[in-house]
């Protein structure tokens, strides 16, 4: 017994060795200073978190509240304080209006020269970045500081991105008196920046279309929880969403952006500095491309868009050169629309029967020298990775995109693997050497709860840190998910919101804001007040207005 006790004991202890090797570190919550967050970041919330905390979502990494207020009046100004560009002007009249609606006042925008009214928000916008319209980019600086004391307030930033980061915090902020009906702030002062760069949503335009004004809400709304990120699913079995020009058989159906529209939903998004980052799924999930151009299809059959989804036959034929000849052009056009220097590939879901049944294919796996399936796509992913550098972008995929990463693979490691079926593959591509994007638990249309996304976190895992200070600054951030298979624009808002604000939350707070009821008491809030401004749209508004257009 002794002797076995001491064999299992050696196996056991082996097996921490390797575990801890593996991992390089393990710490516990426990072992991490957050004394400087309990000072800060909860003292005024924690003290009476029900009539004087604050209650925004995404909390702000540092807030100081103090007992008294900053009352909005008749005279309250935005000021700014020089001449500003196109896309600050208009961060302050869209932050005047939602001011104005909150508050029911008239609330104007005014350069500081002009006047010097007593009652005011001045905006600081210290650099050259404010005075340029500039599309928002990754890891940029979005950091602020929001000082509000009784007789003034300031907000300062030395982007533009930060000083939209803290209007949305500002707005927030806004609460009624309800005996006196004053509209006032509490004084606070707020030093705020994000913990991940890319907090993103994927909305699956191809499944059920979303037009336009359903973009433009979730944008809005989208900017009130400091998200910074759209990801676009394009092109899928069941539609490509995007017009072109070069091969218009691709979009010949009703539901699709013109090129305009893509011209406007970029700008419109980077007004709100939210970044566009377009999904054309390859070679699988590509039925719809079929529809008009079947010699790129592994089988040639009649294709038509099927009422069935999921993981389709349908695939590219990655030997023929006239499908990398096509797909070149496409994305040239596509590249072109879309200024991010990132794109997306899809990647995901490669059925496999139509290059397992062709002789042709097989045959070209081994002279190729490919092994299998996953080495013809790896094949293929290359390619295409090539004429997406000839266009200046960098490959985003989703975690299959690593199925086959060895010497020969390939693949640039400045791509950008997003994990969606297991939070293992974070740990492999960071352990691979490339930048990771969870998805992994943040599927909003698996009508999960508020809390279980809340608790999901990037690096964090079960009070573990998963990854030591090196690996963390490959994790990007994440994307909420929201495929469209069983949403229609008609409800697509009443399944991103509220839940999204509590992700949002994940990703822009510090790791230590955990406490699910005080997330749920902000969400209530946040949610009135999206509904309030009529962006957002939340359910309560949307099913107002359609009342209201069926009875009149
Ligand atoms: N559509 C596409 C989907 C999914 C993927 N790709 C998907 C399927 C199941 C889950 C999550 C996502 N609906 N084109 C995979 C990335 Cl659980």
């Amino acid at each position: 017994i002794l002797l076995l006790s001491l064999v299992i004991n050696f196996i056991f202890i082996l097996y921490l060795l390797i575990r801890n090797a593996n991992q390089q570190l393990f710490i516990s919550r426990n072992d991490v200073n957050h004394e400087r967050y309990q000072d800060y970041a909860f003292r005024g919330f924690n003290f009476n978190p029900v009539s004087n905390g604050i209650k925004l979502i995404p909390m702000p990494a540092f807030v100081r509240t103090e007992y008294s207020k900053f009352v909005i009046t008749d005279q309250f100004r935005l000021v700014s304080n020089e001449k500003s560009s196109k896309y600050l002007d208009l961060a302050l009249k869209r932050y005047s209006t939602y001011i104005s609606t909150l508050t029911k006042l008239s609330i104007k925008v005014e350069l500081a020269s002009s006047s010097n009214p007593e009652n005011r928000l001045t905006i600081y916008c210290g650099s050259q970045n404010c005075k340029r319209d500039s599309y928002p980019e990754l890891n940029e600086d979005e950091s602020y500081i929001l000082n509000v004391t009784e007789t003034e307030s300031s907000l300062s930033a030395i982007t533009l991105t930060g000083i939209v980061r803290g209007l949305s915090t500002f707005v927030q902020l806004i609460e009624r008196d309800k005996s006196s009906g004053t509209v006032f702030i509490p004084c606070v002062n707020i030093v705020d920046r994000p913990r991940f760069p890319w907090r993103g949503l994927l909305l699956d335009v191809s499944r059920h279309w979303m037009p336009i004004p359903v973009i433009e809400r979730t944008l809005n709304a989208m900017e009130l929880s400091k998200m910074n990120v759209l990801h676009l699913h394009l092109s899928d079995d069941q539609g490509f969403r995007v017009e072109s020009l070069v091969y218009p058989l691709l979009h010949d159906r009703k539901d699709y952006f013109s090129q305009k529209d893509i011209r406007y939903l970029v700008d419109y998004a980077a007004q709100r500095r939210i970044r566009l980052i377009p999904e054309f799924d390859i070679p699988g999930h590509t039925t719809s491309w079929f529809v008009g151009y079947p010699n790129l299809a592994a089988e040639q059959t009649r294709y038509e868009i099927s009422i069935r989804w999921g993981m389709l036959k349908s695939t590219m034929d990655p030997t023929k050169e006239t499908t990398y000849t096509f797909i070149d052009k496409v994305l040239r056009e596509m590249t072109e629309l879309f200024p991010d220097p990132y794109f997306h590939i899809g990647g995901d879901e490669v059925e496999g029967t139509q290059w397992a049944q062709s002789q042709s294919i097989q045959r070209f796996i081994q002279q190729q020298n490919l092994k299998d399936k996953y080495g013809l796509q790896a094949y293929f992913n290359r390619r295409v990775q090539a004429m997406l550098k000839k266009y200046n972008k960098v490959m985003i995929g989703w975690e299959e995109i690593l199925d086959q990463v060895g010497e020969k693979s390939g693949l640039d490691k400045k791509a950008i693997i997003q994990s969606w079926k297991s939070r293992k593959s974070l740990t492999e591509t960071i352990d691979k050497g490339y930048r990771g994007l969870l998805s992994t638990g943040y599927y909003l249309d698996h009508l999960s709860s508020t809390d279980f996304h809340y608790k999901n976190d990037p690096i964090l895992d079960d009070e573990l840190w998963l990854f030591n200070k090196e690996q963390q600054s490959h994790i990007l951030g994440g994307e909420a998910c929201m495929w469209s298979e069983y949403v229609s624009q008609d409800t697509v808002d009443s399944r991103l919101w509220p839940r999204l604000l509590a992700i949002a939350e994940r990703f822009w707070s510090p790791s230590s804001m955990n406490d699910t009821l005080s997330m749920y008491e902000r969400l209530f809030r946040m949610n009135h007040l999206l509904d309030d401004l009529q962006i957002g749209l939340t359910h309560l508004s949307l099913y107002k207005s359609r009342l209201e257009n069926l009875f009149g």
